[in-house]
């Protein structure tokens, strides 16, 4: 290890102990210059004590603590000088800090501290600190000691960890990063930006999860870096040997989350941060938007032409122009003067209405808003107690401060009027937050920060994720029993707790839907499933054939929303001609017929930590998979390849191992090698997964436009055993913590002459229908009998001529011979 310089500070030329009180003392002239500020790094560990599940260990100045949190997940803490930072996060609520059974062994060269997956060694001699697995299989390792430099300006420290980076090692998340999947050899900053028109490979854009996945010999660990500062990652950019984060403040603190699936450490990731919440089954429509559409007879024929039409759709969403003077939580009577009446009619016709809101508000002394912020003294505030003051759409404006619990409280009963008028979805914008001319807000400003006071420094990353946490918990409260849908631009680690998120200020071009496609793959495995881009670009325009495709990408978005700037050409279905239209509402009504398995997957996500999207490499966890970016999975059992680029009639796409079934034709296809498949504009690639059950709804204008008379299960045939899985309930109560929901879990086992269903089924909840229509594909025989629980039954031929069976849904057992 190279020498440390950190106890050693140079005075006038002449080497002097820091740590050597008496060599101070003895020094006559008090106005000696202080110690330069160096670099200080971990010495050796000198001493350690426990307390419960923490372990500290100490050497002459600093501190570390290592807390077993789970089996596979262990916190690590440094205090420079000894004494830790408050134990508060609003990343990690304390309720998901676990206890977990633990080890502690020392001997000659190290301490250990291991749970019955890992093992966290604390090195005696250089304080370097690696985690291994049970078989002693090492999954990252500091390369140099941690380390830290004071911060004389503002005081605390900035503060580092190193650890090795080997040659085969890749890594992947932190969020919205626009790049590629594999983040080796590149540097990432976060600190949440408002970049309208982002490119390729800029960075910082709007959200901060400082949480990778890093993937060495085909074993999977993860590294959450909660820390609100600006935080940086470097992935061997600097030296390509070793991967770095540091931070211009607060704590180093990281969670190692052991894997050695990928899937299991975003689950894990999960477990600390929360899931998202389950989202009312209408917000996973069809959704248009645009900035903006106003007055309400624009709405009003807006609707009606979804309708006539025959493209379903969900929600409207109204962006800043149905403010007065954009004044968040006021109508603009001249376009909207009965906006509850608006909105019932709208309702009447299957849509929702979306609004926007910003956190900037007018400085107004009519405005009840700004008033009572005033009096309650709710406004950010500078450092020498002016008010944050700055200018966005409204004009001057100042701005709550989302980190003070009382605040949330108030800005949540601010959307009594909008929540009366029928509002049923908030979409939070600029929450950066954005400040027109200066970018954002400047570093002295304060925050209460949950009591635990911070500047904007501390702040700054976490603005945004507080303010749709208010909105949340508002509406949340408004809506009685009703589940509300929130949609917000910036956010920090936990964020999916409280809404879903949108990619921001895109481009109409190739190269962004592109990018689209990578940031909902990486939002998706960084913790942030519920996620969407602006289907056709926000700005440029695009033409019928982009947009075509982005509408097809859309279908396979956890969030499905179009939006556009507003000087931009007509934005909807309908608007590249009659062809394109017929190609968009087939795409549409596929997202419709989907919404069964696409409920079901965010249930999955909500209750069990699954990401929604996953790379192929994610899917096959094999390091040469690590470039594929052009295909993915939705969920568990449909895998997509996305048409990225212009004029394509044909798409090499790899499928992992194990058979897959064309969507369209239902062809088999056998995995672990690349297929060419031909996609004219009307198609796209779908497979599905062998042994899948996958279960499909009729085709509604809305989400429960009418009860659903009989689910089809599309059943493909495996010769394995395989599990799917169909969540149901009312689509928008809670009644489903009180087990009044059904999962259901179908097991397909099949060989060349045969084929079993099993059925289980969970919860109490009652379906609109009484049967399902199984159509079973890629079956290896003719099928001539069906047994359905032991009672000889009748097959039929469904209309694309595959074998079909009527069956009661409470069946337990069917076999096809
Ligand atoms: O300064 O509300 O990203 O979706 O349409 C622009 C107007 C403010 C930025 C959002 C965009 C929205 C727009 N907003």
């Amino acid at each position: 290890m190279e020498k440390n310089l950190d106890q050693e500070n140079t005075i006038k030329g002449k080497n002097i102990s820091y740590t050597s009180e008496e060599e101070f003392q003895h020094i006559n002239n008090p106005v000696l210059e202080p110690p330069l500020i160096v670099k200080k790094y971990l010495t050796q560990v000198t001493h350690y004590s426990q307390k419960e599940n923490s372990f500290f260990f100490y050497d002459d100045l600093a501190a570390v603590e290592v807390k077993v949190v789970s089996d596979e997940i262990i916190r690590v803490r440094l205090a420079p000088h000894g004494s830790f930072l408050a134990d508060f996060s609003y990343a990690v609520p304390s309720a998901n800090r676990h206890v977990a059974v633990f080890n502690f062994k020392e001997d000659e060269t190290s301490y250990q501290v291991s749970t019955n997956t890992v093992t966290c060694v604390i090195n005696k001699s250089d304080f370097l600190i690696s985690f291994q697995d049970r078989e002693g299989e090492v999954y990252t390792k500091d390369d140099s000691p941690m380390h830290w430099e004071e911060n004389p300006d503002f005081g605390g420290y900035y503060v580092y960890c190193t650890k090795t980076n080997e040659e085969s090692e890749t890594f992947y998340g932190l969020g919205d990063k626009p790049t590629h999947l594999n983040l080796r050899g590149k540097r990432f900053v976060n600190w949440n930006s408002d970049t309208y028109s982002f490119g390729f490979g800029q960075d910082p854009l709007y959200r901060s999860i400082p949480f990778y996945t890093g993937l060495k010999d085909g074993n999977a660990y993860g590294i959450f870096f909660d820390n609100t500062f600006k935080t940086y990652f470097d992935f061997g950019a600097e030296s390509p040997n070793q991967t770095s984060f540091w931070s211009e403040g607060g704590e180093l603190q990281y969670y190692y989350i052991h894997g050695p699936k990928m899937i299991d450490v975003v689950k894990r990731y999960h477990e600390l941060t929360g899931t998202n919440y389950l989202p009312p089954l209408w917000a996973l429509g069809y959704h248009q938007c645009r900035w903006s559409y106003y007055p309400d007879t624009k709405l009003e024929s807006l609707a009606q032409e979804f309708r006539s039409r025959k493209i379903p759709c969900d929600a409207l969403y109204l962006d800043i122009d149905y403010m007065d003077g954009y004044r968040c939580f006021t109508w603009n009577k001249k376009y909207f003067p009965d906006p509850k009446g608006l909105i019932k009619k709208l309702a009447s016709d299957g849509f929702k209405t979306v609004v926007i809101i910003d956190p900037g508000i007018k400085m107004d002394e009519n405005y009840w808003v700004f008033k009572e912020g005033k009096e309650k003294k709710y406004f950010c505030r500078r450092g020498d107690d002016y008010f944050m003051e700055g200018h966005v759409w409204p004009g001057r404006c100042q701005f709550p401060d989302f980190t003070n619990p009382q605040v949330r409280e108030w800005w949540g009963t601010l959307f009594q009027g909008l929540v009366d008028d029928g509002v049923a979805g908030v979409w939070n914008d600029m929450n950066e937050p954005a400040v027109f001319g200066r970018g954002t807000f400047p570093n002295d400003v304060r925050h209460n920060y949950d009591g635990y006071r911070g500047s904007h420094r501390k702040a700054h990353n976490i603005y945004g994720m507080q303010m749709v946490r208010a909105t949340y918990e508002g509406l949340n409260k408004l809506f009685h029993k009703k589940r509300p849908f929130t949609i917000t631009r910036a956010g920090y680690s936990g964020t999916q707790r409280y809404g879903a998120v949108w990619t921001g200020d895109n481009v109409a071009t190739w190269e962004h839907l592109r990018l689209g496609a990578l940031q909902l793959q990486r939002l998706s495995v960084s913790g942030m499933s519920f996620c969407g881009t602006d289907i056709g670009g926000f700005s440029g325009d695009p033409d019928g054939e982009l947009f075509s495709r982005w509408i097809q990408l859309g279908v396979f978005s956890p969030f499905m929303r179009a939006h556009s700037a507003g000087d931009t050409g007509e934005r909807e279905p309908w608007s590249f001609g009659e062809y394109f239209e017929g190609i968009n509402r087939k795409f549409i009504e596929l997202r419709y017929k989907l919404l069964p398995y696409i409920y079901s997957t965010f249930w999955e996500q909500t209750r069990y930590g699954y990401p929604i999207l996953r790379p192929v490499l994610m899917l096959e966890q094999d390091v040469s998979n690590s470039n594929r970016e052009e295909e993915f999975s939705f969920g568990d059992k449909i895998l997509v390849a996305p048409i990225l680029r212009q004029g394509i009639t044909s798409k090499k796409v790899y499928l992992p191992k194990g058979r897959w079934y064309d969507y369209w034709d239902h062809s088999a296809f056998e995995g672990g090698e690349v297929h060419e498949v031909s996609t004219s504009l009307e198609t796209m690639p779908i497979f599905i997964k062998e042994g899948t059950v996958l279960p499909e709804a009729p085709v509604m204008q809305y989400t429960n436009e009418k009860a659903i008379e009989i689910m089809h299960l599309k059943v493909y045939h495996t010769d394995k055993e395989v599990n799917s899985f169909l969540y149901e309930d009312h689509g928008d109560s809670y009644a489903y913590e009180q087990q009044i929901y059904l999962e259901k879990k179908f097991i397909v086992s099949g060989d060349h002459g045969k084929l079993t269903i099993l059925q289980e089924v969970d919860g109490l909840f009652t379906e609109s229908y009484s049967e399902y229509e199984m159509v079973f594909y890629g079956l290896p025989f003719e099928a001539k009998n069906v047994r359905v629980d032991g009672v000889l039954s009748n097959l039929s031929v469904h209309t694309d001529g595959f074998p079909k069976l009527v069956v009661s849904k409470g069946f337990k057992k069917i076999i096809v011979e």
